[in-house]
């Protein structure tokens, strides 16, 4: 059958019978009960290993690799495996590609070496991506990785790869897809004729392929993470279908929550209501604080794009993407960190260097991580996180992440570390990695002994066994020396539809006029100033929000217009006075909502008024 340059040709027969041999390995009990009951019964036992990981990595790989963002001697800044969506390219125009991609140093051995090196224990890599071709031998199309002069299957290889190496493989899907001429919609400049185009026929493809990656020749996978849910030919009836199908297949396996449409934009966890996926997905981003009994992670990429960019050399140093993923795990979840390996096979030296630092990082530091839970204090510590792991005897062994050393006084060889509040008798406190150090009580109740020096630039971790289960007291802000109080957007409680975002470091999206901001905090009785720093712009921010302390309202604020949702301005909201009754509680809330969204929130001051 010849090649069809306007996307993928499919074969009917072959997509009938692959399907037809999927429906044999649901077990009698979740016919009965239908997949989606069954899997709620099974998740815990099936995300146990996804619990306990912690620690994956994303591979983005494909035809876009060849160009690396780069169009006809045009750079397209962004993804690279958005090129033909940001080059407006044609499925006719982009399908030369496929005779380019011949990556002769690919080696699935040395990728898993990569991984299994920095601590990651499960490989995502993109069996299909939006551009519809496959890396691996489909029967049922054309459009794959074994019509390219490399002729090997990428997807078998890894796979095998994986086994032998005991590191858990999985692959992302992408539902949408701009070659496939059943697939609506199309995009804009894509001018092939729609007349003939069969969405359901695009469905059986899809899940055709979903069942010859499921059916055996690539093991037990992991995890099967879809993306590409949102555009309107996909709904949530379409979602429980296809989840249906997967867990046929594959019952053990875990789907994210991309499979339907419950997602709530970059930041990943569902909105309200029954939705199906094991898990939520933030993009790009942390969240302020993990949900007790919701499993998520969030996936990353190391410089600003998935897919190989021959011209981003924006890499995120090795030291934030230990802090990232010791605060993910701090919240519960875990980290899927990005590699986007280039034309030839290899995996970019830049990603290397920073894998291996995490990875030597984890060599001493991995018990902290893996196999822990989210920490038990009601928010993060000024001085770095906690993760937290249970042990026998009904002990918890709580890790100190400190990111921040207490500093120590000139010619010292110790410094004295105030523990997080518990009520717990403790023992067994010790510094991870060999220092030889002996972590002793300190003079005041509540802190030990540590060295002068840091065991770790990065992290340091200390250890320490509670007896029972952590018994913790709120952690709220202490005064500064100066004696104001400054209360950061990424410490801040939050309801509603708004969200803490790195972008900016503030509070944002807060398109919800129900939404609520606040903080817990300590201060000295007396008079202090409120000082605010916030951004809106006139065209879709604005309004005004009232601030409460300690249940009454002390405050209403008129929003200034900014030049942007990033230029922050102070406002001085008001004055107010406090008797001593720590903790204190300081709650913004929003009066008026005239637009899309209220406004950016980077800190809210209490300055002692003079
Ligand atoms: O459009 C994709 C993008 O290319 C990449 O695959 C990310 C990774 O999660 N997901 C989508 C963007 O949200």
């Amino acid at each position: 059958m010849s090649r069809s340059v306007l996307g993928p040709v499919v074969r009917p027969l072959a997509a009938c019978f692959l399907l037809a041999s999927g429906s044999l390995g649901l077990p009698a009990q979740a016919q009965e009960m239908g997949s989606r009951e069954w899997a709620q019964a099974t998740r815990d036992e099936r995300l146990g290993w996804f619990r306990d990981a912690r620690f994956g990595m994303f591979i983005h790989w494909g035809l876009y690799a060849v160009p690396g963002g780069v169009w006809n001697g045009t750079n397209h800044a962004g993804a690279g495996e958005w090129l033909m969506h940001s080059a407006k390219i044609t499925p006719a125009d982009y399908a030369p590609l496929q005779a380019q991609f011949n990556p002769v140093e690919f080696n699935a051995d040395e990728w898993v070496r990569i991984a299994k090196a920095a601590g990651q224990k499960y490989i995502v890599i993109t069996s299909k991506h939006h551009d519809g071709f496959a890396l691996f031998d489909s029967a049922l199309t054309e459009w794959d990785v074994m019509g390219t002069p490399f002729k090997r299957d990428i997807i078998k290889e890894l796979a095998d790869a994986c086994e032998r190496e005991g590191v858990v493989f999985c692959v992302y899907h992408s539902i949408m897809d701009w070659t496939h001429p059943d697939y609506l919609p199309r995009r804009g400049w894509d001018n092939r004729p729609t007349g003939t185009a069969d969405f359901d026929r695009y469905r059986e493809f899809m899940k055709g392929q979903l069942s010859e990656l499921l059916s055996g020749r690539y093991g037990d996978m992991g995890i099967l993470w879809f993306d590409g849910e949102w555009e309107d030919t996909w709904n949530h009836d379409l979602g429980l279908d296809l989840a249906r199908h997967v867990r046929t297949l594959q019952p053990s396996i875990i789907i994210n929550n991309r499979v339907d449409k419950g997602r709530r934009g970059m930041e990943g966890l569902d909105g309200e209501g029954e939705w199906e996926g094991d898990y939520g997905t933030p993009e790009q981003e942390i969240p302020a604080s993990g949900l007790p009994g919701v499993d998520w992670e969030t996936c990353m990429t190391m410089n600003g794009s998935w897919g190989f960019h021959q011209n981003d050399h924006h890499w995120k140093s090795a030291e934030s993407l230990v802090r990232n993923l010791v605060d993910i795990a701090s919240k519960g979840g875990n980290f899927l960190l990005n590699v986007g390996p280039q034309p030839d096979g290899r995996i970019p030296q830049a990603s290397i260097d920073r894998l291996t630092a995490m990875g030597d990082w984890m060599e001493t530091n991995g018990e902290s991580i893996y196999g822990t839970a989210a920490s038990p204090f009601n928010r993060a510590p000024s001085w770095g996180r906690v993760t937290q792991k249970p042990l026998p005897e009904g002990k918890t062994r709580l890790y100190l992440h400190i990111f921040d050393w207490p500093t120590a006084s000139a010619g010292a060889t110790m410094v004295e570390f105030t523990l997080p509040p518990f009520k717990n008798a403790w023992s067994n406190a010790r510094l991870l990695g060999n220092t030889g150090f002996r972590v002793m009580p300190g003079a005041e109740a509540g802190t030990v002994l540590l060295p002068a020096e840091a065991p770790s630039a990065v992290a340091s971790v200390l250890a320490i066994d509670l007896e029972g289960a952590p018994e913790v007291v709120a952690l709220f802000t202490a005064p500064a020396a100066d004696g104001s109080v400054n209360l950061a957007a990424r410490d801040a409680s939050l309801a509603g539809q708004l969200r803490y975002e790195d972008r900016f470091d503030n509070i944002g999206y807060w398109t919800d006029s129900m939404g609520r901001v606040w903080w817990e905090f300590a201060a000295p009785a007396g008079t202090y100033e409120i000082h605010c720093m916030v951004a809106a712009t006139a065209a879709e921010g604005g309004g005004r929000f009232a601030i409460e302390l300690d249940g009454s309202t002390v405050a209403q604020v008129d929003i200034p217009a900014t030049n942007g949702w990033g230029d922050f301005t102070n406002v001085k909201a008001g004055t107010v006075h406090m008797e001593n009754q720590d903790p204190h509680t300081i709650t913004i809330r929003a009066v008026d909502k005239p637009r899309m969204a209220l406004m950016n929130l980077r800190e809210v001051r209490l300055v002692p008024a003079k």
